[in-house]
């Protein structure tokens, strides 16, 4: 079948029930997605657990402990064909406990709205998301200033919100002229399909045509194939099918692939034999798009979340080191040399240790080579070494390979982009 309109994905985050999944669920029973009868059942098993007002978010939580406790706990996704985009709706987790599977949503994110409850305004969470997408290379950013009902729908509180959040945006480097603050309300549904009488004051975009006013994401088709693996499934009758999004690249059927680093450490060869995309068969998928596939000489045991499928011609390589450029945005103390905290590049997670301080930037612009220690708001040069394979490219080789974030005892310390490699032998 041909591919009519270009595929986006747009990430909901933002702090822990600010309404994210509630607001996706209530967009989804106004585009027609989620029958009435469908939400009464939904509304009846809130009720059950004694999460009333839980109706909408219990569409995209649909785990038994999601809806128990009534927080997202891992991503889910969601189509909505819009009158530009194939949108990929991704819900990430506000709850600290679950930033890691927020950085997974925002490495395969295009562009995202982030959620702040009008009342609350910006919490812990606001700020570090808001990092978290920078780093992940999210460009494109609206500001959903949600729960307005509670706040009588009263622009001055928008405004607040909106003050607050543009510090935040301006600080991580985005361009206050290019986002777009819409006050809504997700449980009410206002000013999500339909502009709300409720916000008179408010002149700009609802929602769903927000979506539409998102950039395409540049298909970088033309650098090799990479695929980060965001989970690997066994299906009866078909064998292993890994899944995830393809950063860069074009993959075709018959096409030799190479799996990296892989179960051996080194790569494993094979070939594609099936894409899947939305249940549907294709001869060939491309960057942006999030696929299944079957690869010839590949079991479920050769790969794992983490692995990248890369073109056998032009494959990325484990690295032995790494240098990196960092934003230091919450640690309790200092990083030094020999500091090894958990590095989550693409879909990987893997330790890496601190063995060179090759340059310091302070807040204020000051430089200082080889400095000591590094401290909050601090950014800097680094030298790393994995302990374990990992596979990260330089922005220059490929900038959708070269981003991460370094997270510690349940927070994320720094977050920071690849610059030079040395590949392992
Ligand atoms: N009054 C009001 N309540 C809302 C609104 N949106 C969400 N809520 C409530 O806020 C609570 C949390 O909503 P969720 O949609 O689960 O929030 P979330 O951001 O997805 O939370 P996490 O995924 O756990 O981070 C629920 O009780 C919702 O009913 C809104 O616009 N107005
Ligand atoms: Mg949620």
């Amino acid at each position: 079948m041909a591919k009519e309109k270009p595929v986006i994905n747009v990430a909901f985050v933002g702090h822990v029930d600010h309404g994210k999944s509630t607001t996706i669920g209530h967009l989804m029973f106004q585009s027609g997605k989620l029958p009435q009868q469908e939400l009464d059942k939904l509304k009846a098993e809130a009720v059950k657990h004694g999460k009333v007002g839980f109706e909408f978010a219990y569409y995209m939580d649909k785990f038994k402990e999601e809806r128990e406790r009534g927080v997202t706990i891992d991503l889910s996704y969601e189509k909505l064909p819009t009158n530009k985009f194939d949108v990929t709706i991704i819900d990430a987790p506000g709850h600290r406990d679950f930033v890691k599977n927020m950085i997974t949503g925002a490495s395969q994110a295009d562009a995202a709205f982030l959620t702040v409850a009008a009342k609350e305004g910006v919490q812990p969470q606001t700020k570090e998301h808001v990092w978290l997408l920078r780093t992940m290379g999210v460009r494109q950013i609206a500001v959903l200033v949600n729960k307005m009902d509670t706040v009588e729908y009263k622009e001055e509180d928008y405004n607040r919100v909106k003050t607050d959040v543009s510090v935040i945006l301006k600080q991580a480097g985005y361009k206050l002229e290019e986002v777009a603050f819409i006050p809504i309300s997700g449980f009410k549904g206002e000013n999500l399909v339909k502009k709300s009488d409720k916000l008179p004051w408010y002149k700009g975009p609802t929602l769903l045509e927000q979506l539409d006013l998102f950039k395409a994401p540049d298909k970088p088709t033309n650098l090799p194939l990479r695929m980060p693996l965001q989970d690997v499934y066994e299906i009866t009758g078909i064998g292993a099918v890994p899944v995830g999004k393809i950063e860069t690249g074009i993959m075709k059927i018959g096409q030799k692939i190479v799996v990296v680093p892989g179960r051996s450490g080194k790569g494993i060869d094979g070939e594609v034999r099936s894409i899947e995309m939305h249940h549907e068969q294709m001869t060939t998928a491309e960057a942006g798009d999030n696929v299944g596939v079957n690869l010839r000489g590949l079991g479920k045991k050769d790969m794992a979340r983490g692995d990248v499928v890369c073109d056998a011609a032009s494959p990325a390589h484990v690295v032995e080191e790494f240098v990196a450029q960092i934003a230091v945005i919450s640690h309790p103390t200092v990083i030094a040399k020999g500091y090894t905290p958990v590095f989550h590049v693409h879909t990987a997670q893997v330790p890496c240790q601190f063995i060179e301080l090759i340059e310091k930037t302070s807040p204020d612009g000051q430089k200082t080579p080889n400095p000591d220690f590094l401290k909050n708001g601090d950014v800097a040069k680094v030298r790393l070494k994995p302990i374990g394979n990992l596979v990260i490219e330089s922005q220059a080789t490929n900038p959708h390979m070269s981003g991460f974030a370094i997270r510690d005892a349940g927070a994320t310390v720094a977050a920071g982009v690849c610059i030079e490699v040395k590949a392992k032998k």
